[in-house]
């Protein structure tokens, strides 16, 4: 059996410390409930130290994304207060190890979310929509990993940004999302390629934390999963994500 307590304490400290450590897998062997076990008490260790529990985030709904980490399984994680990078903020690049960004849509809950539940309940559910970025961090070298290992680290999550809020009551099947650097694209895609459709990501999540024994809270924010394959950060760069009719979302990455 794996050192869930150890695992998760190797991995929160490398994430605070910002240093890439060896892939678990390579040393010790962990089940998939195992490794979700870790990500829960991680975060609990998180939340001892004064952090809030503010939403989740869904994990390789696309196939960029898939493709690009060579994985095929969802997976989630959980978000903290402290992930939030305000909109049109500054990222602190030392704080992380090698930093990428997702091009994403944000769903804000007014109700909770249990399962079974269809797609037209999950957006009954939903106070609005915003477009969104993600900055996933891996903790593990050269950002490698297994299955296990990405969930044990709390599928590489780091931090989110959110733009404006806008009301659920548009159609959100296949709307044009743009990544620019510095004003240049620099990956493009649809809303579309999450799950077909990002609501599609949101049942899927009410159905996973459910198998957690977790379910959707009020309030909270869930991150559906990037479109696109994700940009690795450069110091000094200034990134926006612009949402067909949802309007954008930005922030700049400090210079060093
Ligand atoms: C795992 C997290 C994937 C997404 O939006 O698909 C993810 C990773 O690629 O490191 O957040
Ligand atoms: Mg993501």
């Amino acid at each position: 059996m794996a050192n869930v307590v150890k695992i998760a304490e190797t991995l929160d400290n490398a994430a605070r410390h910002a240093e890439a450590i060896e892939q678990i897998s390579n040393y010790d062997k962990m089940t998939l409930p195992e490794a979700y076990e870790v990500q829960r008490t991680l975060i609990r260790r998180r939340l001892d130290r004064g952090e809030k529990r503010v939403g989740m985030k869904m994990g390789f709904t696309s196939r960029a994304k898939m493709v690009q980490m060579g994985l095929s399984d969802l997976v989630w994680g959980r978000l903290t207060d402290q992930m939030v990078i305000e909109d049109g903020g500054v990222l602190a690049f030392k704080n992380y190890v090698h930093p990428r960004v997702e091009p994403e849509v944000a769903f804000l809950l007014k109700r909770p979310l249990g399962w079974p539940v269809t797609g037209a309940e999950a957006l009954a559910a939903v106070e609005a929509v915003a477009p969104a970025m993600e900055i996933i961090d891996s903790r593990y070298k050269n950002f490698k990993f297994s299955l296990e290992d990405v969930v044990a680290d709390n599928s590489s999550s780091s931090g989110f940004v959110v733009g404006p809020w806008q009301k659920a009551d548009g159609d959100l099947t296949n709307l044009g999302m743009v990544l620019e650097f510095d004003g240049r694209p620099v990956q493009i895609g649809s809303s579309a390629a999450i799950l077909g459709n990002p609501i599609r990501s949101l049942v899927a999540a009410a159905r996973l934390t459910h198998e957690a024994e977790e379910g959707l809270q009020a309030g909270w924010i869930v991150m559906a999963g990037g479109a696109t394959a994700a940009e690795a950060l450069k110091p000094g760069v200034h990134v926006r994500h612009i949402v067909e009719t949802l309007g954008f979302v930005s922030f700049t990455v400090s210079a060093g």
